[in-house]
């Protein structure tokens, strides 16, 4: 039997499992059982604490469909939250795929440094851009045109900014934007609407998960994105369907998303 907890951000979901006890599962198969919520714990992913030459700790994080990601804002909240409640610190570097990354304790929520976003279409990646930046350049998918802003934050999201919503098919056209030929490494996909002044409305089309309630590297990609469209300022809110993240791009370049992490129940599993 195998110890994990289960945590959640703004309802994005995560089994979290020390693989510092040598366990270190990374099959497809069955990082995707474990998702499962029918015939496993039931998550958006699975992440392992895992030892680390260069920072305290390191994060692996793993989509339910068992493929691999670089990185994932909702979760190192998690991740980290987990730690800092054991070794009763404030703060902690992690090495994630984006590189080392400083989280703290903010009152009852979470701030990531989240580094700088990247801008560059061959580094994102997006095909056919060069080195440029890709800021409201048409994409046709479901035979119709939209605009798409892309920004990496560590993993790859397409920014389409709506008039509304409630007219997105996230189900069917999600899909097609993940696998759309422009996106070598595949892509996260945000349908945005500003809401407000800085407030802007997610939903979320996850590469390797599909719908899920928030996104922490999309809501970041989003405000990003919403600046380089002179949509918002330079700190917004970000609504997404499981909960709120406040996202500011300091004048450092780098992107800080605060928000809630929490522990939902602890367990073991027969693997
Ligand atoms: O890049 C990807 O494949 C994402 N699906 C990874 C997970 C991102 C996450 N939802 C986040 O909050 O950044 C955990």
């Amino acid at each position: 039997m195998q110890n994990f907890e289960k945590w959640q951000g703004c309802g994005n979901d995560f089994v979290i499992i020390d693989g510092r006890s040598n366990f270190n599962i990374d099959d497809a198969e069955k990082i995707s059982q474990i998702c499962d919520r029918h015939f496993g714990i039931g998550a958006d992913g699975v992440i392992y604490v895992l030892p680390s030459k260069v920072a305290a700790v390191r994060m692996r994080i793993f989509n339910a469909d068992g493929s691999e990601a670089e990185m994932c804002g909702n979760g190192l909240r998690c991740f980290t939250k987990y730690l800092l409640d054991e070794l009763g610190k404030e703060s902690l570097s992690v090495e994630t795929g984006a590189g080392i990354l400083t989280v703290r304790l903010n009152e009852d929520l979470v701030t990531v440094d989240m580094g700088a976003p990247i801008l560059d279409a061959e580094k994102i990646p997006v095909k056919g851009y060069g080195k440029n930046h890709v800021v409201a350049e048409k994409i046709e998918v479901d035979g119709k045109i939209f605009e798409m802003t892309c920004v990496s934050m560590g993993n790859p999201h397409c920014v389409v900014f709506v008039d509304d919503l409630k007219k997105i098919d996230l189900e069917k056209i999600g899909p097609q934007f993940e696998t759309h030929q422009k996106f070598p490494r595949k892509t996260n996909t945000e349908f945005v609407q500003v809401v407000g002044e800085n407030e802007l409305q997610m939903r979320v089309w996850e590469r390797g998960s599909g719908i899920t309630l928030a996104c922490g590297t999309g809501a970041c990609a989003t405000a990003v994105a919403a600046n380089l469209n002179g949509l918002a300022g330079k700190n917004s809110i970000v609504h997404l369907d499981g909960g709120d993240l406040q996202i500011e791009w300091q004048n450092d370049n780098h992107v800080y998303m605060t928000g809630a992490a929490k522990r939902v129940f602890v367990g073991q599993f027969d693997f």
